[in-house]
């Protein structure tokens, strides 16, 4: 019937819980205005905006709603192996749980704005093993050889126009320069961690202490 139709969400995922949520906001947005007045910055503004202008990274990206950690995108049923996944015992199992995330990195490109997610094995569990995950998206060259989870990320903001589901592209594309060897040029110092840059807009702040944030895993049904 039309009941069943509608049974499975939009999306699974982790949601941070309320406290983590503001404190990750306050800590990304002093990462932007940091960012934003830094000279190696600067001198590749280009890749935002077309200009050697400058960027107001606050205003670039807007929010996306309410922080989480997506673990499958069902579509409502329509995305391939949504059901399959919704069976999975472990999500069955750890519905409604609490888990701790380890934000390991922030990232910034002209698209996105993200953290991203180191999981555990237990998290992993969660982690839609079947159809080719990481490549779910979109396709990534490469990303069907990066590890299990590897996408996995909190969306901070997305510049206008542009989709969330982006967040976890640009993060694999990171990932794959690494993974193929590209040290990225090192640029500085924060307080935070080390900043990276790994051309075309891409920058990545490995964070010195990754940041736990306590999340429920649930489901979204908008
Ligand atoms: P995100 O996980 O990068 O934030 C609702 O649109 C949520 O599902 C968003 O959080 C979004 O991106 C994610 N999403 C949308 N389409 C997706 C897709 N095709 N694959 C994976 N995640 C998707």
């Amino acid at each position: 019937g039309p009941l069943e139709e509608v049974s499975l969400p939009l999306f699974f995922g982790w949601f941070l819980l309320t406290s983590i949520q503001d404190k990750i906001k306050c800590t990304s947005m002093d990462f932007l205005k940091t960012l934003d007045t830094l000279e190696a910055f600067k001198k590749h503004l280009i890749d935002f905006s077309g200009k050697a202008e400058e960027v107001d990274l606050e205003q670039y990206f807007q929010p996306t709603g309410i922080l989480h950690c997506t673990t499958k995108f069902c579509n409502y049923g329509k995305a391939e192996g949504a059901k399959e996944y919704a069976e999975k015992q472990a999500v069955k199992d750890f519905y409604g749980s609490i888990f701790d995330l380890s934000l390991s990195a922030l990232f910034v490109t002209p698209r996105t704005f993200g953290a991203r997610v180191s999981l555990t094995e237990e998290q992993l569990q969660l982690w839609p093993a079947d159809a080719d995950a990481e490549k779910q998206a979109e396709s990534v060259p490469a990303a069907a050889s990066m590890p299990l989870g590897s996408r996995a990320h909190v969306t901070l903001g997305c510049a206008e126009n542009v989709e969330p589901v982006q967040t976890g592209v640009d993060l694999l594309e990171i990932l794959t320069l690494q993974q193929e060897g590209q040290q990225g040029e090192q640029v500085e110092e924060m307080e935070l961690g080390t900043l990276t840059y790994y051309g075309t807009g891409k920058w990545l702040l490995n964070l010195r202490e990754p940041i736990s944030a306590p999340a429920c895993f649930s489901s979204f049904y908008g």
